[in-house]
């Protein structure tokens, strides 16, 4: 899989590709990730991507002159299954967004600033629009760096067997179970006795059940779905 990425603040994005997950699929040839600053294709001299609002108001809109000079550098070497544009008007990210976009060859996320891009450059060129909540974040980028962190964890190979995406809580509608690790009793709290018992069907029964208590109590939401 290939993601492109498009940003006027590049070194935003630079950490969250750099280590752990992300940075072991990236070096294991498993997914591409590639920055685009997008002041790299300013039209003019001041290396300006963004300008007044026609009919006023606050804050700048973002020209769709170096949008269009990368979006399409980019679609002349490759072709694109998708085109997402950040933004907080966009459809709510879920894990089902993020399966769905797993399956993709290449995409490109273009990361939105200050009032957004012009509103053309969205009719031209986009053909999805993700919001990771309700919420303003200051830009499009760290919601660009969840949304890619949250496909490539799903890429075969980026996952060991022990770590596998498919025990995810959500995965299955369902928050995950509490889990533990040593010491098996702790200042006096113990870990539940079915955990230590070698029982691989009751454990697994237990943590079914533990999912259900789970998502019962916290999101009954995803239960109703
Ligand atoms: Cl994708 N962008 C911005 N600026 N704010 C957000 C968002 C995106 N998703 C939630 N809030």
């Amino acid at each position: 899989m290939r993601i492109d990425i498009i940003t006027c603040l590049p070194s935003l994005l630079e950490s969250p590709f750099s280590a752990s997950i992300l940075k072991r699929a990236i070096d294991k040839g498993l997914v591409t990730v590639e920055i685009h600053d997008l002041r790299a294709y300013s039209t003019d001299k001041h290396k300006s991507i963004d300008d007044y609002p026609f009919g006023g108001g606050a804050g700048m809109v973002m020209s769709i002159e170096p949008i269009d000079g990368c979006i399409s550098a980019l679609k002349s070497q490759r072709d694109y299954d998708e085109i997402i544009y950040m933004t907080p008007d966009g459809e709510r990210f879920s894990q089902r967004i993020a399966n769905e976009l797993s399956l993709k060859g290449n995409i490109i996320i273009l990361c939105g600033h200050y009032k957004g891009i012009d509103e053309r450059a969205r009719q031209m060129f986009v053909t999805r629009e993700i919001s990771i909540g309700d919420y303003v974040l200051s830009g499009g980028e760290l919601a660009a760096a969840v949304v890619s962190d949250a496909i490539i964890r799903l890429l075969p190979g980026v996952l060991s067997d022990e770590t596998s995406a498919l025990t995810d809580s959500f995965q299955d509608n369902l928050l995950a179970p509490p889990v533990y690790t040593r010491p098996a009793e702790y200042k006096g709290l113990k870990v539940p006795e079915v955990l230590l018992s070698g029982h691989e069907q009751k454990i697994s029964e237990w943590r079914f059940e533990q999912a259900i208590k789970r998502t019962k109590e916290r999101r009954p939401d995803l239960l109703a779905d």
